[in-house]
């Protein structure tokens, strides 16, 4: 361990699960890292337990912390999103000097990252809010890292970062995402679409126990074999790794003693709140964070114990051949949610101009992150072929993937409906996408009434310009 009189490349405030582990990860990869917490015991507990990992520099005060690091100086702030980041921010910007750059490496909410690069900036510090994935794990062995804020800044920061990131093929799971918010809105999106996968392996688990009446090990030998396949994914190869657990209480399975009830930290309903301000339907994402809400209403679920389910369909019977459909259902819905976040990280970008590049998203959510797939290459390439591509379902892969799948994805939410188990975002996949084909969708209806009790006006369909009926009078139509 060097002296507090050591110049450190790179320091990191916060050395909570993630903090310490980053800290480490840096360390190994051969830079000093001066290390500070607001309770220096974690800062001791760190240093006692893995200090010989690398050269660390132990601060106590942030005037030491700031002190010790190299200039331009580099802070890594890892700290509870929201409040406590601001007022680590605060504290030291008063002790930092222009130039110097502050990371925000938490879970902030985008338009905070876009105030506070303002703010940062207009005292000359560069503020870069930095999107991280991969979890406690991920942050020792290799995150995928999605930093934001100045491209000046991320020259002198962004080989630091892709070093510690995970590598695919080469390519660090880490590039410079845009200007001030943009790489925590896309880190945002990122989770939301982790939301979106988690629930639809949900509802695939569901339809194998209450459809097929698989057990839970069963149902991790179906996950393990998917997982050889292209579904192959961190999140399906930890359902099988979970679903395998035995409680060592009771001798049952582990998820058959833990209570339903989903809870969340928020950022899903971050990104479905952005997506209705954008205009952007996300429904798969929208359905996964509505679904823990209903799972965790548990008052209201025990009430309604006993509800009619009317007459239920028969089960199916070819157990093969409803398996693939299962499959083929849940690849599908996949491809609708990855869709629609792509939709939404095109959105984000029109609306606050920071010229963002789904190709380079799809590359560095290859590895370190939580929703790194095989799956991921395929949307890199997709972009690669047509960057303005206007919907990923368009992209031929992805096309013929569902074309090859929509009988099976049908069957299953159809045999789900007639057995009352729940698949919402199975069902809101499938009526997206049949949304999306449609020739001619009801909205023409819709724009009808608005007209009739809002004078709304509404286009026609063979002429230009808006157009209004009189409805309460004799019904004839003017030009608006
Ligand atoms: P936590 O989110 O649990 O935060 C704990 C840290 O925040 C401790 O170092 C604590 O210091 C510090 N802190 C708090 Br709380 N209030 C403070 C204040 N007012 N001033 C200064 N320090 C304060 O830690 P985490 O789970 O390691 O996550 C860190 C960040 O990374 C969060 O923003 C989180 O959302 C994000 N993130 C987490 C994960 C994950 O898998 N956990 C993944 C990706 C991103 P103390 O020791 O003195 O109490």
């Amino acid at each position: 361990m060097a002296t507090s009189e050591a110049r450190a490349q790179i320091g990191v405030t916060g050395l909570a699960v993630m903090g310490s582990n980053i800290a480490r990860n840096f360390a190994r990869h051969g830079y000093t890292v001066a290390l500070h917490n607001r309770s220096i015991g974690k800062t001791d507990a760190l240093l006692e337990a893995h200090g010989g990992e690398g050269d660390f520099v132990r601060t106590e005060t942030v005037e030491e912390f700031v002190a010790a690091l190299e200039k331009p100086r580099r802070v890594l702030i890892m700290v509870k999103a929201g409040d406590a980041t601001d007022a680590v921010i605060e504290e030291l910007a008063d002790a930092m000097e222009p130039g110097d750059i502050i990371i925000d490496g938490g879970n902030a909410l985008y338009t905070d990252t876009i105030r506070r690069e303002a703010a940062m900036a207009a005292r000359g510090l560069n503020f870069v809010g930095a999107g991280i994935s991969g979890g406690e794990e991920g942050a020792l062995n290799g995150p995928a890292i999605m930093p934001g804020g100045p491209k000046e800044s991320y020259e002198s920061l962004g080989p630091m970062l892709e070093s510690i990131a995970a590598q695919v093929d080469g390519t660090p799971c880490c590039t410079h995402i845009g200007p001030d918010g943009s790489g925590h809105f896309v880190k945002m999106v990122h989770n939301g679409i982790e939301y979106a996968d988690m629930q639809l392996i949900g509802e695939a688990y569901n339809l194998f126990r209450d459809a097929l009446g698989f057990d839970a090990k069963q149902i991790a030998d179906v996950f393990t074999q998917w997982n050889t396949g292209e579904l192959e994914s961190y999140l399906v190869e930890i359902t099988a790794e979970v679903l395998n657990q035995v409680d060592a209480k009771t001798g049952k399975p582990l998820v058959d003693v833990i209570v339903d009830a989903a809870e969340q930290k928020g950022t899903g309903r971050w990104t479905v709140k952005s997506a209705l301000d954008l205009g952007i339907p996300v429904t798969g994402i929208a359905e996964a964070v509505f679904a823990r809400a209903l799972s965790g209403s548990r008052t209201q679920r025990a009430a309604a114990k006993g509800l009619a389910s009317g007459v239920l369909g028969e089960k199916p019977t070819d157990v093969a051949e409803f398996t693939e459909a299962i499959r083929q259902a849940l690849y599908a819905s996949k491809i609708v949610a990855y869709a629609q976040g792509f939709d939404q990280i095109a959105a984000g970008s029109a609306e606050y101009n920071w010229d963002l590049h789904p190709g380079d998203l799809a590359t560095i959510w290859r590895g370190g992150c939580i929703i790194r797939a095989r799956f991921l290459n395929r949307i890199k390439e997709a972009y690669e072929a047509d960057p303005a591509l206007p919907s990923l379902i368009l992209a031929p892969y992805f096309r013929e993937a569902i074309e090859k799948a929509i009988d099976s994805w049908r069957r299953v939410v159809v045999v789900a409906t007639q057995l009352g188990i729940p698949v919402p975002a199975f069902a809101s996949s499938l009526s997206y996408y049949d949304g999306l084909r449609a020739e001619r969708l009801p909205a023409a209806l819709t724009q009808g009434q608005r007209d009739f009790f809002g004078a709304h006006t509404y286009e026609r369909i063979d002429a230009e310009g808006k157009y209004h009926t009189l409805w309460s009078g004799d019904r004839s139509e003017v030009p608006a």
